[in-house]
């Protein structure tokens, strides 16, 4: 399988995310992809290839305008006040507040993000748009023959909807490539998102549309980020009714319940008859992942992607999360590989 990379992701390189009261580290660094990267390069998964450069036309396909122009340009209105930290928002648009646009940066940051996990530097635009291209150039790779991709995303974009960003996400990867294979002629696009969290902004992008079939397996938002989507009974609205489909899982979860529920979520895919899949491939349900609770094992990411392979569909691997840093290119490899040996 070939995988597209850019080393531009280094650009994002946040230094602390408010979690529980307190500002930490950024769970989502840059030796993340890179030690993804020397995963596939020792097991020799196959050849590495930069990103094509597709401009914003795609990225405009599924995201408004005003987020996309916001985040080209809010480290410059940051810095312009003075700040040389990362940009992060302190305020929210919750109901009954009113969800108007500000001209201050501290309101265009409440209004377009979702969290306080999500810092905005000089080199964020850069990085994002780099994710987006290499996204579209392994969907491309698809769309034109080839079985299956992997898209070396970072950032990450499933929280990433068409009007906010955050959960470390600030475009939807996976939403853009979908939209991609439907725009080169694609009529049905599954998305299978099997992070640890849900992916939000997914959801929000095609809850309204038939075209895009999604399906989440993640932590119950009960008891995980983002808390207040993923529930099972969002099924999609108006056109999209039926489209979409939430499987919340507990704190706890192993791979003999995993399993059931992603066979689910194929049994389904099946039953679409999409002609592309898109994988939102997250490995934080690693038992060892610091900020997750689910209890998969190396061996597991290898029964995952023989699964996958089981649907013999063209698919698109996107990466999403992951964040036992040492063990995540043995298992996102072990994924990629374990689709590879079913052929
Ligand atoms: C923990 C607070 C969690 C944000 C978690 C974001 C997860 C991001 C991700 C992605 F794939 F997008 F990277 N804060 N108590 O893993 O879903
Ligand atoms: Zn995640």
């Amino acid at each position: 399988m070939r995988t597209v990379f850019s080393e531009d992701h280094r650009c994002q390189d946040g230094r602390s995310e408010l979690i529980e009261g307190q500002f930490v580290p950024c769970n989502e660094m840059p030796r993340r992809a890179e030690i993804v990267i020397d995963r596939v390069r020792a097991t020799k998964l196959g050849e590495i290839l930069p990103a094509q450069d597709f401009g914003l036309d795609p990225i405009l396909r599924v995201h408004d305008k005003g987020l996309v122009t916001f985040l080209q340009n809010a480290w410059e209105e940051w810095a312009a006040t003075g700040r040389t930290f990362d940009a992060l928002p302190h305020v929210w648009p919750v109901p009954g507040l009113g969800r108007r646009l500000s001209d201050s940066i501290d309101g265009k940051l409440g209004y377009y993000a979702i969290d306080a996990g999500t810092p905005i530097m000089s080199g964020t635009w850069r990085a994002v748009q780099a994710s987006a291209n290499v996204a579209l150039t392994a969907q491309k790779l698809v769309a034109t023959g080839e079985r299956a991709t992997f898209a070396l995303c970072r950032p990450p974009g499933h929280h990433a909807g068409s009007d906010f960003y955050g959960g470390y996400c600030f475009l939807n990867n996976a939403g853009i490539a979908a939209q991609a294979f439907l725009d080169q002629g694609a009529k049905r696009v599954a998305i299978l998102d099997v992070d640890y969290h849900h992916g939000n902004g997914t959801q929000q992008m095609f809850y309204g549309r038939a075209d895009v079939l999604t399906v989440s397996l993640h932590a119950d938002p009960k008891q995980e980020f983002p808390y207040f989507l993923g529930y099972a009974d969002e099924i999609g609205a108006g056109a999209g009714e039926g489209y979409h489909v939430n499987l919340p899982l507990p704190w706890g979860t192993d791979w003999a319940s995993y399993s059931e529920a992603l066979e689910v979520g194929l049994k389904r895919i099946r039953q679409y008859g999409p002609d592309a899949l898109v994988i939102s491939l997250g490995l934080d349900t690693f038992e060892h992942d610091p900020i997750s609770r689910f209890k998969l094992k190396h061996e597991d990411y290898s029964r995952l992607g023989d699964r996958i392979a089981w649907m013999e569909l063209p698919t698109l691997f996107i990466m999403e999360g992951g964040y036992a840093v040492d063990a995540l290119g043995v298992n996102t490899v072990n994924v990629l590989a374990g689709f590879e040996q079913r052929g």
